[in-house]
């Protein structure tokens, strides 16, 4: 058998291996057969190394010009395009969603970062009058020097360049840790990054655990945030840890969201979102649809018909153009998903669909689940509360609006949510009470755009945005300035003597 290819660090401006010398496998989630290739099982000491060629690189990339690092971004999005088919692919492999799925990954780092360096020509702050004569007062931004950045394996690329892009534009270096699952991708992405000509030592990628990389990073007295999307148990102890260094800390962490079915909705419509937003990327989203709260005037046509189309639902390898829902991404999610499907069960909740592993034939190669819906589900239940991250959709009858918004922010939850309905008066009602950060009206809980502000209220996140213009804020410090050109002591400034 041919030998699996190795994939190094990125450390200042080189492609190196860890310290210990050790790697770990990357498989096809699947094809189990089938070796992505071997990568760094990197631990404190490759940090170390990462974080000190970070900070040395800062001094010079933060005094280098806003538009001629934006230079730089742009030509990475032009090598993105160009790459597209290729990563989209290796995504696939490495992570199992389907083609259209992974292109769109790709494409939602191509838009981000157009748009992010789009700000390196503005990167706007307020020049706002002074409360003296020959006074002038404004606010700029500034960086903050090392951000330290751990992704997901969901949107391999995406979400590294909604951190990336923004902290880079703004002055920022990285060291980022890739995801144990899928570090292919974000190797393509630092790749790209090189080529379009990024300084040495402003990015560097590290590979490896959580414990051994993810950990020293956020411990790291050099490193002055961290952006952090993942679990919100994990999320938590990011944040106990950043306390101790008075570290900001970005935190973009779990959904149940949910999708509102009104007796008015265009039914085909709602349905065809609920396919999507629940099976999409094998229920392994963020903002994915896991809970419908449907009217019950709608509620046996709309199941019914639901159901019939998730039954439909081609389940297989990515790569083949014919399959709708991939694999989920390893063993232990394969289990997860099994547990919640025994407690939806148990809890009383009605299996309409699905339920089980698929494991005849080619698909026990791979961890691939069938399209499972539970009807009739109290919104109390566990399979209606917490995130499963699968391809487990719960419904819950409603008796109406009020209903559905009570049950939508009854959850810890407030990522996404989405209302279909023909009366334009339910709509804005929905937009102004769903506690989410992000609301959509016939349309389902998927599908943000980069330059829109991205993520969630209550256990979802924790204040910040990334994305949109909002993202600036996440990766920036302001810092107010006044330049007195009076040449005396002026009134304000004696009024403060006197307060002394
Ligand atoms: C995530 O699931 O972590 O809006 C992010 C969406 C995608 C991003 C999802 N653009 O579904």
């Amino acid at each position: 058998m041919a030998k699996p290819p190795v994939f190094n660090n990125f450390i200042d401006g080189q492609w190196v291996p860890c310290r210990s010398g050790r790697t770990f496998e990357n498989r096809n989630p699947a094809d189990q057969d089938e070796i992505i290739g071997l990568f760094q099982e990197s631990s404190e000491a490759d940090v170390n190394d990462a974080v000190d060629a970070a900070v040395r690189a800062s001094q010079k990339w933060r005094l280098f010009p806003a538009p001629k690092r934006a230079e730089i971004l742009f030509r990475a999005a032009e090598l993105l395009i160009r790459h597209k088919e290729e990563f989209a692919r290796g995504m696939t492999r490495e992570m199992g969603k389907v083609l259209t799925e992974t292109r769109g990954d790709v494409q939602e780092a191509i838009d981000m970062t157009f748009y992010m360096a789009g700000e390196g020509r503005r990167m706007f702050g307020f020049t706002v009058p002074s409360e003296l004569p020959n006074k002038w007062a404004m606010s700029v931004r500034m960086p903050l020097g090392v951000c330290g950045m751990i992704t997901p394996w969901n949107f391999p690329m995406a979400i590294p360049s909604w951190k990336m892009i923004p902290a880079l534009v703004a002055g920022n270096t990285v060291v980022i840790k890739s995801a144990e699952d899928t570090p292919l991708s974000l190797v393509h992405f630092c790749k790209t990054l090189e080529e379009a000509g990024i300084p040495r030592g402003v990015v560097n990628m590290v590979s490896g655990t959580g414990p051994a990389v993810g950990a020293p990073l956020v411990r790291h007295p050099d490193v002055a945030m961290i952006s952090f999307t993942g679990s919100t148990e994990v999320g938590q102890e990011v944040a106990r840890m950043c306390a101790s260094t008075h570290k900001r800390h970005h935190l973009e962490m779990g959904g149940k969201n949910i999708i509102m079915v009104m007796e008015d909705a265009d039914l085909e419509l709602a349905i065809e979102g609920a396919l999507w937003g629940g099976f999409g990327t094998s229920g392994q989203r963020c903002t994915a649809a896991s809970r419908l709260a449907v009217h019950k005037h709608v509620y046996k046509e709309f199941a019914r018909k639901f159901i019939d189309r998730a039954r439909h639902l081609r389940v297989g390898n990515g790569l083949d153009k014919k399959v709708e829902m991939g694999p989920v991404i390893n063993a232990a999610q394969l289990e997860t998903v099994s547990r919640y499907v025994q407690i939806g069960k148990d809890e009383g909740a009605r299996l309409a669909t699905g339920g089980n592993i698929l494991a005849k034939g080619s698909y026990k190669r791979g961890f691939f689940f069938e399209p499972t819906i539970f009807l009739d589900a109290d919104p109390e239940m566990r399979i209606a509360r917490e995130e499963i991250f699968g391809p487990v959709v719960t419904v819950i009858p409603v008796d109406g609006l009020e209903e559905a918004i009570q049950v939508g922010n009854s959850v810890d939850y407030g990522l996404s949510s989405s209302i279909y309905t023909s009366d334009v008066n339910k709509a804005f009602v929905a937009i102004r009470d769903m506690f989410t950060g992000i609301v959509y009206v016939n349309a389902s809980t998927i599908g943000a755009e980069v330059h829109l502000p991205f993520g969630g209220t209550k256990a979802t996140g924790n204040g910040h945005r990334e994305a949109g213009h909002a993202a600036l804020d996440v990766f920036t410090e302001w810092k107010a300035v006044y330049v007195d050109f009076s040449g005396k002591l002026q009134r304000a400034q004696i009024d403060q003597l006197e307060d002394l």
